[in-house]
């Protein structure tokens, strides 16, 4: 770099960092400990530590490679993130003695001891569902379409809705401001008005998304490899049983299984509210994914 690069290099980080007018912020898509790429992308963002923000959308956790130093990176920097899928999976599974844990269960906790399983969920338990940020709301998986209050929404949706009724969620709902999420690696990167989709797939080699609100930009930062294979969620559950509280017949184990017998009628959860009812109808995976975490 020539000394007038440089110097013109160091005048932006100096009047970035001292304007108070160029306080900028960055939403950050789904992370899977893929923990170069976050690196990477908070880097190329240019983040100024006291003026800029950094927002993420949820499961730092599981599949990649490094989530311990994924998690390192998002508390040594003050990342505001919300609660994934995962990290509800994590809180939950470790209310149980892991005698009781399922098979998919004990295959994730054999990845770390479990004194860093207490640190992470230590962490994570604080993180909210939901943040209403200055540019946009922020959640990992999305809302719960015909609802207007948060409040009113299922965690089980906010965690894991792709599609309502076979539609995409966020076709069937309107927002006052900006819903950023992430969850739908399948689905990809979404930008539409009053949307935006950063979970990209890193994990799966394709690539780490953020928005910057105050640039109107997308930064993105591609996977260094495939780091998981994209599996079909059917095939993995064929080897992660879980239960229906109230069915029956205990030879049904796979979520595949579960969302048929859902989809056909025949399998109604024990004590199931009017709310659960509605969801299983709307969304069959959700109440399948969820089942064997009933407490
Ligand atoms: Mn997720």
């Amino acid at each position: 770099m020539s000394y007038e690069e440089l110097t013109a290099h160091s005048s932006r980080l100096i009047a970035r960092a001292w304007k108070p007018n160029m306080n900028r912020t960055l939403y950050i898509g789904d992370v899977h400990g893929c923990a170069d790429e976050l690196e990477a992308i908070v880097d190329k963002f240019g983040f100024v530590r006291g003026s800029d923000t950094l927002y993420q959308t949820g499961d730092i956790i599981n599949k990649g490679p490094d989530m311990m130093r994924a998690l390192k990176f998002v508390v040594d920097n003050g990342i505001q993130t919300v609660r994934g899928n995962h990290e509800e999976h994590l809180i939950r599974s470790m209310e149980a003695p892991p005698s009781q844990w399922s098979e998919k269960q004990k295959k994730r906790f054999a990845r770390l001891p479990l004194e860093d399983w207490i640190y992470i969920r230590d962490i994570v338990k604080d993180w909210p569902l939901w943040r209403d940020t200055p540019h946009a709301l922020l959640v990992h998986a999305g809302l719960e379409p015909g609802k207007t209050r948060l409040e009113d929404m299922s965690p089980e949706v906010l965690l894991s809705i792709r599609k309502w009724n076979d539609e995409p969620w966020y076709k069937q709902v309107t927002w006052p401001k900006t819903v950023v999420f992430g969850h739908w690696a399948k689905k990809g990167f979404v930008h539409r008005p009053g949307f935006i989709g950063l979970d990209s797939g890193c994990v799966y080699g394709k690539c780490l998304t953020a928005w910057c609100p105050e640039e109107d930009k997308f930064y993105e930062i591609p996977a260094r490899r495939e780091y998981t294979p994209v599996k079909d969620k059917t095939k993995e559950s064929e080897v992660s049983p879980c239960k229906v509280a109230g069915d029956a017949n205990k030879s049904i184990v796979t979520f595949d299984n579960i969302r048929e017998k859902i989809m056909r009628g025949e399998i109604t959860p024990a004590n199931e509210t009017p709310e659960e009812a509605n969801i299983r109808k709307a969304s069959p995976s959700i109440s399948a994914e969820w089942a064997g975490y009933r407490l």
